[in-house]
């Protein structure tokens, strides 16, 4: 199978990447990196897949010179990967770990060795413990502690980069995590959720400007969306889609492009939100030079019994990825349109996640047929054309991901691997979704 489009299809700008993260991927047991509160998470029962963890990874720490090869050879532009904070502040502040610091610098020279262009994220989930012992997301200082941080890694790899990123997905730093209780810490508590929402854009604006004091350009912020979408026709239907809209993709959005949170997400929140945090917007709406749109899936919202937000998921009828996730390729488009309509006006967006969970089909001579991401990946990028021509600035598009890693909460049992790695051996196999998008990303 092969994709329906080539690079020419694009704009001459148009950028092709694939994403990582660092605990995902890199083995956090190795090169001095110190414990995160993921480690503990997975240490606890029932909260990780197989009680799997990331201490291994795919051994991305000593094997990226391979896993850049991949990236070059596949004809990608730009590689997005994030640097652990408890591997550069062992102690999420204080002393940094020179061998954390050295591997980044490896990385991003190795990068730019083979011509990718690098594009950093800050921060990708692994908060130090030694932060989450002083209350993590829920405690102010956390914005200061990110700065630092971003100061500190910046400070050494900030030459390079071509872009950097604060944040990835804070609905998963904040909401999943302290309300819904899914990823580190597993809190379920609407206050600590309401905290966390605020303090992860605090941290966003304080970092955007530590980069900015260090003189870096081509600063964003990256989100993930849901096309959320009423279950059925009732008012009851459509004020849940509603609420979980205004949580789910209005909240982030609104804070740092609009200095300002929306009236169906402070319905509930405001109580909980920390005090004075009306004051905080002319840190977190710090200007950026291009917003990353994180993209999966639509939900189907009802009403829920209980207290606010009294609202559950509907099963939906479309044909789901192996995670359960609805493909619905129209919900990128709409959100490219949308997002540039009402947050970013012309300021460049790129899609910096989309992909699928599949399972591996053996192929002939050992290949790793994998159609259905090759037909997923065709079509959210004929989304993103149809959003182009539309006339959204659309400069870029990043597959999740390189290759198969661990994945949260799911162990390392959910693939969305464009190689696919034994975790046994841990080589590396491009499956035919990489060849596909190898061929397409040509150049003549
Ligand atoms: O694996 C994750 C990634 O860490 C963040 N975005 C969604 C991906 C798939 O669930």
């Amino acid at each position: 199978m092969t994709l329906s489009f080539t690079r020419a299809d694009f704009p001459a700008d148009f950028l092709f990447g694939t994403a990582t993260s660092a605990y995902q991927i890199e083995g956090h047991a190795f090169g001095g990196a110190g414990p995160t509160h993921w480690d503990s998470f997975a240490a606890t029962p029932g909260n990780v897949a197989r009680a799997e963890n990331g201490a291994v990874g795919c051994d991305s720490y000593h094997r990226w010179p391979e896993d850049l090869d991949l990236i070059e050879a596949a004809g990608f532009d730009v590689y997005r990967f994030s640097t652990s904070w408890a591997r550069v502040l062992p102690e999420g502040r204080g002393r940094p770990n020179p061998e954390g610091l050295d591997y980044y610098d490896r990385l991003v020279d190795g990068m730019l060795e083979r011509g990718l262009k690098p594009a950093a994220t800050l921060y990708h989930w692994e908060l130090p413990s030694a932060l989450a012992d002083l209350g993590g997301w829920q405690n102010r200082d956390i914005a200061r502690w990110f700065g630092d941080f971003a100061e500190v890694i910046m400070g050494r790899i900030g030459d390079r980069v071509w872009s950097a990123a604060t944040i990835n997905e804070p609905w998963c730093v904040s909401w999943l995590s302290h309300f819904l209780g899914q990823h580190a810490p597993g809190l379920r508590d609407i206050r600590a959720a309401a905290r966390a929402m605020h303090h992860v854009l605090l941290a966003h604006g304080t970092a955007i400007g530590a980069m900015r004091a260090l003189g870096m350009g081509n600063l964003g912020a990256v989100c993930n969306l849901e096309y959320a979408q009423p279950a059925d026709d009732s008012p009851e239907a459509r004020r849940a889609a509603t609420t979980y809209d205004a949580i789910y993709n209005r909240f982030f959005l609104s804070g740092m492009f609009r200095g300002s949170y929306p009236e169906p997400a402070l319905e509930g929140l405001a109580p909980w939100l920390p005090k004075g945090w009306e004051e905080d917007f002319a840190t977190i709406a710090a200007p950026v030079d291009w917003c990353g749109l994180n993209y999966y899936t639509r939900k189907l919202i009802g009403p829920a019994p209980g207290p606010w937000p009294a609202l559950e998921e509907v099963p939906g009828p479309l044909p789901k990825t192996e995670m359960g996730w609805e493909i619905f390729p129209e919900g990128l488009e709409k959100f490219l349109v949308r997002v540039a309509r009402d947050f970013t006006g012309d300021l460049p967006i790129y899609v910096t996640e989309n992909g699928m969970a599949a399972p591996d089909r053996p192929g002939p001579e050992g290949a790793v047929q994998d159609d259905d991401r090759i037909a997923y990946i065709d079509a959210h990028l004929a989304a993103v054309r149809r959003a182009i021509a539309a006339g959204v600035p659309v400069k870029g598009y990043f597959v999740w991901s390189l290759m198969d890693n661990f994945e949260w909460a799911l162990g390392f049992e959910k693939r969305f691997g464009l190689v696919h790695v034994d975790f046994e051996s841990l080589e590396r196999r491009p499956k035919a979704s990489y060849h596909a998008l190898a061929t397409a990303l040509a150049r003549s």
